[in-house]
């Protein structure tokens, strides 16, 4: 009975001892048809005092997800690719946004309107798995 009453009162306190040290703000997607892509862009930041690494994201919105950034391909071109991970200094904040970082979504499983939300899960090294809600919008 005392064990229970121990566990009562320390878990609480043990969950608390892991909230993440990262915040997604602003988290949008752009608009696409149903087997379209779409591109999510939002802000992470470490809130904590090491570096953290974002290294794979999921969502039921989109077939593939993939971490994106957008490059120079030629004197008049951007091309994007596929980038295993993004560092995220200790408070610091890293911007995803058109022409720069981003998360792809592609071959959207519905179609994505304007107004609608969709669900994304970003993993990171340390502090695990976060859950974020994108609202889709036109830029
Ligand atoms: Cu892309």
């Amino acid at each position: 009975m005392k064990k229970l009453l121990l566990l009562t009162i320390f878990l609480p306190v043990l969950l608390y001892g892991q909230q993440t040290k990262i915040k997604v703000e602003n988290a949008w997607a752009r608009p696409a048809a149903m087997g379209h892509n779409s591109a999510l862009y939002m802000t992470i930041t470490n809130t904590g005092d090491s570096e953290d690494t974002l290294y794979a994201a999921k969502s039921s919105a989109a077939q593939i997800v993939e971490i994106h950034e957008t490059y120079k391909a030629g004197d008049d071109m951007m091309g994007m690719r596929e980038v295993e991970f993004v560092k995220i200094s200790p408070g610091s904040s890293v911007s995803f946004k058109p022409g720069g970082h981003h998360i792809m979504l592609i071959g959207s499983t519905k179609d994505l309107k304007a107004g609608d939300s969709i669900k994304v899960e970003l993993f990171f090294r340390k502090n695990g798995k976060i859950i974020t809600e994108a609202k889709v919008k036109t830029f």
